[in-house]
């Protein structure tokens, strides 16, 4: 396990921390994010999610959300796309629909705010089989992943996944107590990492990234203002607006972790009080 500096993310990871823009590069250069999340009581969660994976530097964003959302949700971000992905509220036919936004896009984050709904094993399981983009699983779209039991006989999946739980997702996908997860951090990412072939991100102070080859970086940027609503939506904007710009599971993983923490810290600086933070600070901070 690598303690995660600058130095780390230059080293071992060859991440260009230096976030360079072509000078002739266009939007379509730097990726396109479909983002899938968000329901009636909890649209927040899909619209921090899109806004931070603007920031964080892909091209385009277009989130996919029920369509009585859709006119609630116009305006409140004018440069995210908004595409109706399902009628009414989320449904297990609406899979075909993410699929088919999903197709040719540079990347896919799934399930902050999405709540439960009948059939969401078999939706999940059709977009973690069918997307051939890089995959961001949170939230409830984890929730669901658990409740499927044993996902090792699923299709295997060709591009990355980063799945982004914290202690008490970690719990529900492992069957373990919160408690037990808490007390070997490192050790219980790195081996659902290796098991799964997944870069798991395991968040709360000090973050640990498991990468599906074993390694791990610990994360120690952020700070306890980050515990806010929607402080998770944010860090799956950024890791799958990481992954749209060409970065692998791990190093998106590991940079996005690090950057929301310097977001945390920048947006603690401004406001000059822990407490106050809120979620939309982090994404004002990038
Ligand atoms: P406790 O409370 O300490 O016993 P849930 P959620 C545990 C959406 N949101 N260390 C915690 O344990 C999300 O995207 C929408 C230790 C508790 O058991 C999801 O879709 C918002 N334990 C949905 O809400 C803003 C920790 O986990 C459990 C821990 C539900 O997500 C808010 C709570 O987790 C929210 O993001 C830690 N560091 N962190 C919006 N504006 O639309 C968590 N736990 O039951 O999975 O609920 O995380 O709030
Ligand atoms: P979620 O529970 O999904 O909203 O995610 C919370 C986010 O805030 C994760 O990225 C956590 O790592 C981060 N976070 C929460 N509490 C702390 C803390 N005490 N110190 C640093 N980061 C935190
Ligand atoms: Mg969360």
């Amino acid at each position: 396990a690598f303690l995660l500096t600058e130095s780390t993310l230059r080293g071992p990871l060859h991440v260009d921390t230096a976030r360079r823009r072509a000078a002739d590069g266009h939007k379509g250069t730097y990726g396109h994010v479909l983002v899938a999340a968000g329901s009636p009581r909890m649209s927040g969660a899909g619209l921090l999610c899109s806004r931070a994976a603007l920031r964080a530097g892909s091209g385009l964003v277009t989130w996919a959300l029920p369509a009585s959302l859709l006119p609630h949700m116009a305006g409140a971000a004018p440069e995210i796309m908004l595409a109706p992905a399902a009628d009414g509220d989320w449904d297990e036919a609406s899979a075909q629909s993410v699929l088919g936004l999903a197709e040719s896009r540079s990347a896919l984050a799934l399930g902050p705010g999405l709540g439960r709904f009948d059939g969401d094993g078999a939706w999940l399981r059709s977009i973690w089989e069918g997307a051939a983009c890089p995959l961001v699983v949170d939230a409830d779209a984890l929730n669901m992943l658990a409740d499927c039991g044993d996902f090792t006989s699923w299709q295997e999946r060709k591009a990355e996944t980063v799945l982004t739980p914290h202690p008490g997702e970690m719990a529900r996908l492992t069957g373990l107590s919160t408690q037990e997860i808490q007390r070997d951090r490192i050790s219980t990412a790195v081996a659902y990492a290796v098991k799964h072939q997944v870069t798991l991100v395991l968040k709360g102070a000090r973050t640990v990234i498991a990468a599906p080859d074993g390694f791990a970086y610990v994360n120690i940027t952020g700070n306890a203002g980050m515990a806010t609503g929607g402080s998770g939506d944010v860090l799956t904007g950024i890791i799958a607006g990481l992954l749209a710009q060409g970065l692998t599971g791990p190093q998106a993983a590991a940079y996005g972790v690090y950057l929301h923490g310097i977001a945390g810290e920048r947006a603690a600086a401004r406001r000059g009080n822990l407490p106050s933070l809120i979620a939309g600070d982090l994404i004002e901070a990038l």
